[in-house]
């Protein structure tokens, strides 16, 4: 038996893996602080990916307009071929690299070096973007640091209330509500969701807003909190500044204003103010964000909103209270700090700092000069690809962004545009399917490594079994295709370990220092939380951890967190009479992303196996649908089909559709790439539709 953590969602649950008798592995719930026992049920199917029949084991070349099979050596040779010819003939910068929240520590701090040094691009950006930068964005421009929580999870446990804007854990990530069931809890979300569904039954309420309404929604609270005195104006005056530019914005958001710009009624808005404001007073409340506030066109200054009320309640940096995001992606705390990002060398520092561009190009034995600047942000990158001049060849590692990117017919069209396109993935996925080269990897349970959950604590990914032959590592690839770009082999070693020294030691002195992390300490137990910076000395802590962050001082150089200027522009496109329906997308409990890994798991196949469009009885009867229907939902950018669910709590104004299908049924046909000014995150969560009765497939065609 050996134990290590589910390959999905940044909770990371912990799971032992047996041998199965039929030869393949069962996983089992492993005591860990996060999961305390539980898994969900894409944890305890995970392992069936392992075996199963789709499994990518040997690698692909397309040729005469298929992929065939090739040996490695055929396979790592065309795709080196290419990047050589295309960098010989148009510049390092006609090769770019897309990475993931998914990777470990390890691959995404070299596949970040392998871009910089074997490439030589400034091409490379992460799915991150799609997840986690306004929040990243909001919190570096508050607390001058961006750890997902700045506190262990188990510490919501004993809070009397906890905020939750637009996250809905109990399907996204189901054993955290224990961690919720004590606290009483505001959901605001404009679904009646899962979540929204326990803090009603539980005594708590449910807000719910139109979709892309939650900035002035946080500044209503804002007002309502002011107004019944509920502000914390010690700590305002010593911990914080800028507050009177926010109240500025907040001062004209009374609660009956706020309800015409929300749509949540006045009333509501007080009640929530008061249930947060009495539990602030005795420092025992949280405001935690998700996707569903984050993932818009004003997603910064959004999760900005929400920091600056937690800041005027007097929550972070407190032990008991505080603010936190819920990061998403396994690994979607670490992805962000390693060097995967356009901006960003490792240890969260940016590649423009002239200090950061030497320490690391002595490490990787070049020059400041020949580090690539900065490069476009993720679907600015998947929108330049094959253009005049854009990149002509894409690396893909962890991501399938047919699916999964903003406005999927043309992120298609720019794959299709691509003169070389390498996919590193286990399964066939929609991106692996355009590509000129696939290569098959091996999964979490055949793999070493660490990641770094949604505290900021590191774990580490053991090996249950070897992976099946033929099939390698991201690490291995990197390391093979790197000399044959021209690249010192030492500069990129395959094992973990060694990577992980590597980047610890890149790290050092950076904003998320990882250069005290052991995979000894971690082997043994010993939670060990970023910063953990070894610093040598007798009283040197020989296992460096902070659970906890901006207890004594917040990390700008004036120790104070810094309120926001939050300001309302509403979403990036407006219905009309062609599109009159807010639509909004999201998360099943049963699916995972981009869904090329659950759809392929009989169990969640089985139980959602197509997509579904969740619309108010009365707005379905409106344009003539009833439960269980096929209907069409049309934005200005495409068609999506999806079998109509009636969900009677539902706004009339708004459906809710998945991302996890593919082809016909991806919502991301819907959607847009209006960008965030500041984090570049694309509008996930508003597209104006219609929605319409799907042809009958039995009657179409016939006269
Ligand atoms: N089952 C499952 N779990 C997952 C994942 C998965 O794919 N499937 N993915 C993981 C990842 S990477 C992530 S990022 C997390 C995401 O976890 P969550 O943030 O919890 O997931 P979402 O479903 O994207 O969005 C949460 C809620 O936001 C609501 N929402 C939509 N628009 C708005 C709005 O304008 N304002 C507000 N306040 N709410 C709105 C939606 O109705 C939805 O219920 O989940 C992780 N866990
Ligand atoms: N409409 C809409 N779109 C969204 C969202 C939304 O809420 N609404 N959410 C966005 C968010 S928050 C996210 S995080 C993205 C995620 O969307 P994607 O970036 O597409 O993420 P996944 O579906 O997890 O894709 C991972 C792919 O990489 C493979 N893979 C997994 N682990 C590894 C690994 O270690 N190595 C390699 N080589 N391959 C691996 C999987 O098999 C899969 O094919 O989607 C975004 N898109
Ligand atoms: S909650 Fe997340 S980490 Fe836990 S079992 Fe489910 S998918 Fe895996
Ligand atoms: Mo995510």
């Amino acid at each position: 038996m050996s134990t290590t953590h589910c390959p999905y969602c940044a909770l990371q649950c912990a799971m032992h893996l047996e041998p199965a008798p039929d030869g393949t592995l069962a996983a089992r719930p492993a005591p860990f602080p996060t999961n305390r026992g539980g898994l969900c049920r894409k944890g305890w199917t995970a392992p069936e990916l392992l075996t199963h029949p789709d499994r990518l084991t040997t690698p692909l070349i397309r040729r005469h307009g298929r992929l065939e099979p090739a040996t490695w050596d055929q396979a790592l040779d065309t795709a080196a071929h290419h990047l050589n010819h295309l960098r010989q003939t148009h510049g390092p910068h006609a090769n770019a690299v897309f990475g993931s929240g998914s990777l470990t520590n390890e691959k995404a701090y070299l596949l970040g070096k392998f871009a910089r040094l074997a490439l030589g691009t400034s091409q490379i950006d992460y799915n991150g973007r799609f997840c986690m930068s306004s929040a990243a964005a909001a919190t570096n421009h508050a607390f001058g640091l961006d750890r997902g929580l700045p506190f262990p999870l188990t510490d919501i446990a004993t809070a009397q209330a906890v905020l939750l804007a637009g996250a809905n854990p109990a399907e996204t990530m189901p054993p955290m509500m224990g961690h919720l069931a004590a606290p009483t809890l505001i959901v605001i979300d404009p679904r009646r969701s899962a979540t929204a569904q326990q803090a009603l039954d539980h005594g708590g309420l449910h807000l719910a807003p139109r979709p892309g309404t939650d900035l002035p929604l946080a500044l209503g609270l804002l007002h309502a909190a002011r107004t019944a005195g509920h502000l914390d104006h010690t700590y305002i005056d010593q911990r914080t500044t800028g507050f009177q530019t926010t109240w500025a914005q907040a001062a004209a958001h009374w609660p009956e204003r706020t309800e015409e710009l929300t749509g949540v009624p006045a009333h509501h808005i007080r009640a929530a103010a008061d249930l947060l404001g009495h539990a602030a007073r005795n420092r025992s409340a949280y405001v935690l964000t998700g996707r569903g506030s984050e993932q818009h066109a004003t997603g910064t200054a959004t999760a900005g909103a929400w920091i600056d009320l937690a800041l005027a309640l007097g929550l972070p940096g407190r032990t008991g209270s505080g603010y936190g995001c819920i990061t998403g992606q396994g690994n979607g705390q670490g992805g962000r700090e390693h060097g995967q990002k356009a901006d960003q060398l490792p240890g969260y520092r940016h590649i423009n700092d002239p200090d950061a561009r030497t320490r690391i190009a002595h490490l990787w034995n070049t020059t400041p000069e020949s580090l690539p600047g900065p490069g476009r942000s993720a679907t600015e990158l998947l929108a330049a690809l094959g253009t005049p001049d854009g990149p002509r060849s894409l690396l893909v590692m962890g991501s399938n962004p047919a699916v999964s990117a903003p406005d999927t017919t043309r992120i298609k069209q720019r794959l299709a545009a691509l003169d070389h396109l390498i996919v590193c993935d286990f399964v066939l996925s929609e991106t692996a399917q355009q590509a000129h080269v696939v290569l098959p990897t091996a999964q979490w349970a055949e793999e070493e490594g660490t990641m770094t959950n949604l505290e900021g604590r590191l774990l580490r990914r053991t090996r249950a079994q070897h992976p099946p032959p033929g099939v390698r590592t991201d690490l291995q690839i990197l390391s093979e295709l790197a000399p044959r770009l021209g690249a010192d082999p030492h500069q990129f070693p395959h094992d973990a370990d060694t990577v992980l020294a590597e980047l610890a030691h890149a790290s050092a002195g950076g904003r998320a220092d990882y250069s005290g992390i052991d995979p000894h300490h971690l082997a043994a137990g010993h939670a060990q939380y970023w910063p953990a910076p070894a610093t040598a000395g007798p009283d040197t802590d020989p296992v460096p951890s902070t659970p906890r962050l901006f207890l004594d001082t917040f990390a700008h150089p004036d120790g104070r967190a810094r309120f926001s200027t939050p300001t309302h522009h509403g979403p990036a496109e407006t219905t009309d009479t062609h599109y009159p329906l807010w639509a909004t997308t999201g998360r099943l409990l049963g699916h995972y992303q981009s869904g090329a890994q659950t759809r392929r798991i009989t169990e969640l196949a089985t139980t959602d196996p197509e997509a579904t469009v969740q619309i108010h009885p009365d707005t379905a009867t409106h344009h003539g649908l009833t439960h269980g229907d096929h209907a069409q939902v049309t934005s200005r950018r495409g068609t999506m089909t999806a079998r109509v669910h009636t969900t009677p709590t539902a706004r009339h104004d708004t459906v809710f559709v998945p991302f996890h299908y593919a082809n016909d049924q991806a919502a991301n046909t819907l959607t847009q790439h209006a960008l965030d000014p500041t984090s570049r995150m694309p509008e996930f969560k508003v597209s104006a539709v219609r929605i319409t009765p799907a042809p009958d497939p039995a009657t179409e065609g016939r006269p």
